[in-house]
């Protein structure tokens, strides 16, 4: 049924006009200023009724209208649009010495030795993109293509949501150009990943690559099904209107017009400065929630950047310090099946070794048969190695080759354990094959004794993992019990162990007899307890007796435990042998006394609301908020009145302001980690 009657035209109009404005504006607290007033069910509702007057009234549909990002009809092909700007490139510079270069040469032509300011800010992985406005709207969007001539993408550009269709504010010139990268997150990297799986479609090998993909679709509905963002860096054309005389000003006021600027942009003087930055950013590069390539830096002062010029198609004025390659191309030799503590087969890749992000691998891991079926590997192939940060690396696809890859082996997975030869079995819910052989098999007795050996559990010094192969297969050691029993003599039997250090070893278990009761939890090591459910179940519980005892309601209502955890606890603990196991333990001499049972409601943090912004350099706002929960916090996105406290790390922004305005109590990162620690 149609309510045209019930809506006249002039008043779907104003109602219209009002909702984009709306719309656009919270639009802009999302993504310009980080600081959301509406939830996304709200957004959509607003979305809603203004898609429902615009098909009322499809006269009131326009270009700058959010409800334009869903994309529009295929085009034949992309237009060419010429840059009046040339969209430059960027030199690089690939260690300290080259940076000291750059800025000796600044000086030179400047004939100036003044300290400099540069603006430092991460270099995104993704694709250049030009953005035309005219009276602040949108009017073009287009690709960097040579420099001189890119591809006309305005519809595509058009779906981002974190770009703005029509300016905020005001002060703009009438004719404005922006550029920046449109790039994928990791996040809507793994997710569009995830169903292209799904849907047995090839996956992207790297965010770029999804980000270019999904930017060069004829038809723009692909586009607006791929969670694509936009950061802003730098203007074309800025045409009419005054504008700052500092690369950072401009930033500023682009974030005001609404776009997203990165938040780890930030001005420094001198380029010993801009070599810290980069050490900064090359230990937080793994935790961000993009990929980035290197740092760009550039001089801050336009009257400088204008005094210095350009080179060939590159700026004089600006650098990119480039982070050593992520990825590389290799062969895959092999693939080897290891049995895992929770008796997990994990096809391991052995490769041809290769040198990616600043060391040699040779070795990746594979996840799973469907990952293998994924990828469609087969051994000799040639194969991109991707490193992130400290994890393991992986092999993120494979090299178009252009042989006949018919005659390459194909993988063939194990029918029965390849340590101890039990039956696999296949859960139905995840990819994952096991092991049954349980603490019979070597292989998961090995890693259930380095688990309840390492740093987190009762952090036995010295008692590497070749000792514990060795131990195993000797027959010295057949349950983590067994440990307090070895000595000397037994241990100086092991190869390459002397004297002095079977002695170090033998007083290191002996020291770590007096344990505590987070860290015996830990290291039994039941499924899906990691450290931080360790301590909550031991400060809920306070014994193991009483964990013992518990059943799944009572361990429901430990925070963070839920269906799946308090089964794999329930059936740890009601197993005989690993009860054995305990006991075994608590005659060989290992105590972990009791704690006082703070039940869910005595956790020191119990009924407060925190909030985390800003970088928090020792360990990421994931961790934080993990650890805030363990101590009964709830860990909410935006700051309110109801906020007991905000941990404001490195560039915090809006929510911070907001925590100023409400008097809410903040702390900086240096004083959450003494809280933390307090609270150990
Ligand atoms: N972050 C950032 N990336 N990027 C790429 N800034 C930046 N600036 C660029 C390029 C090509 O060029 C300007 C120096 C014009």
């Amino acid at each position: 049924m149609s309510d045209k009657p019930n809506v006249a035209f002039s008043q779907a109009e104003t109602e219209a006009e009002t909702l984009r404005e709306q719309l656009n504006q919270h639009n802009y607290r999302y993504y310009s200023l980080d600081d959301p007033q509406i939830t996304d069910a709200e957004y959509d509702q607003l979305l809603r009724r203004l898609e429902h007057l615009e098909t009322l009234y499809p006269e009131l549909r326009r270009g700058d209208s959010p409800t334009q990002r869903v994309g529009s009809a295929p085009l034949p092909m992309f237009e060419s649009v010429e840059h009046k700007v040339p969209m430059l490139s960027l030199a690089n510079a690939f260690d300290d010495d080259e940076l000291r270069d750059f800025e000796r040469r600044l000086h030179a032509r400047l004939g100036d030795d003044r300290p400099i300011t540069f603006v430092c800010e991460p270099k995104l992985d993704g694709v250049a993109v030009s953005l035309l406005y005219h009276d602040g709207i949108l009017v073009q969007g287009a690709t960097r293509g040579d420099g001189f001539n890119g591809e006309n993408i305005t519809a595509n550009v058009r779906t981002i949501a974190s770009i703005p269709l029509k300016l905020q504010g005001q002060g703009y010139p009438p004719v404005l150009e922006v550029r920046g990268e449109v790039y994928l997150p990791r996040a809507g990297f793994k997710a569009i990943n995830a169903e292209a799986l799904a849907k047995n479609e090839k996956p992207f090998v790297n965010p770029r690559n999804a980000a270019a993909g999904s930017l060069r679709q004829l038809d723009s509905r692909i586009t607006a099904t791929r969670p694509l963002e936009m950061c802003a860096y730098s203007l074309g054309q800025a045409e009419g209107g005054g504008l700052p005389d500092t690369h950072l000003g401009t930033m500023r006021l682009l974030k005001e017009w609404g776009f997203l600027i990165n938040s780890l942009m930030t001005a420094v003087v001198g380029i010993e400065a801009c070599i810290d930055y980069y050490q900064r950013l090359a230990v937080l590069r793994a935790d961000l929630a993009y990929d980035i390539d290197g740092i760009v830096y550039k001089v801050d002062s336009f009257r400088l950047q204008e005094a210095l010029g350009f080179v060939a198609r590159a700026p004089r004025w600006a650098i990119a310090r480039k982070f050593p390659a992520e990825e590389a191309v290799t062969r895959l030799v092999d693939v080897e099946f290891q049995v895992g503590r929770t008796g997990a087969v994990t096809p391991v890749a052995r490769l041809e070794p290769v040198f990616v992000g600043g060391v040699t691998v040779s070795n990746a891991t594979l996840h799973n048969e469907d990952e293998i079926h994924r990828l469609g590997l087969k051994v000799g192939d040639q194969v991109v190695v991707r490193r992130a940060g400290d994890v393991i690396p992986q092999i993120a696809g494979i090299m178009p080759s252009d042989t006949d890859r018919d005659d390459l082996q194909a993988i063939v997975f194990p029918t029965r354990c390849p340590v101890c030869g039990s039956a696999l079995q296949r859960s139905a819910e995840q990819a994952v094959l096991r092991c049954t052989g349980g603490l019979v098999c070597p292989a998961q007795r090995k890693q259930a004794i380095k688990h309840f050996a390492s740093r987190k559990a009762l952090d036995i010094d010295g008692l590497g993992d070749k000792i514990v192969d060795q131990l195993v297969d000797a027959g010295l050691v057949h349950t983590v019990a067994d440990l307090f029993s070895l000595n000397v003599e037994q241990l100086s039997g092991l190869e390459r162990m002397a004297n002095k250090s079977a002695t170090n070893l033998v007083q290191s278990i002996a020291a770590a007899r007096q344990t505590t009761l987070p860290r015996l939890l830990y290291a039994l090591g039941i499924r899906e307890v990691g450290e931080t459910t360790a301590k909550l179940l031991a400060a809920h519980f306070g014994s193991l007796e009483k964990l013992e005892e518990a059943d799944e309601e009572a361990l429901l209502a430990v925070p963070d435990v839920g269906p799946v955890v308090a089964g794999f606890v329930i059936k740890f603990l009601t197993n005989p042998h690993h009860l054995a196991i305990i006991d075994s333990l608590r005659e060989a001499g290992v105590e972990w006394p009791d704690i006082e049972s703070r039940g869910p409601q005595l956790l020191p943090l119990a009924g407060e609301v925190w909030v985390l912004t800003g970088t928090l350099a020792a360990m990421g706002r994931a961790q934080g908020k993990e650890q805030l929960e363990a101590l009964g916090a709830k860990v909410v996105g935006s700051v309110s009145a109801k906020t007991t406290c905000l941990v404001a790390g490195e560039s915090a922004g809006s929510k911070l302001e907001k925590a100023r305005s409400l008097n809410i109590k903040i702390i900086d990162e240096s004083e959450f980690l003494a809280l933390l620690q307090a609270n150990q």
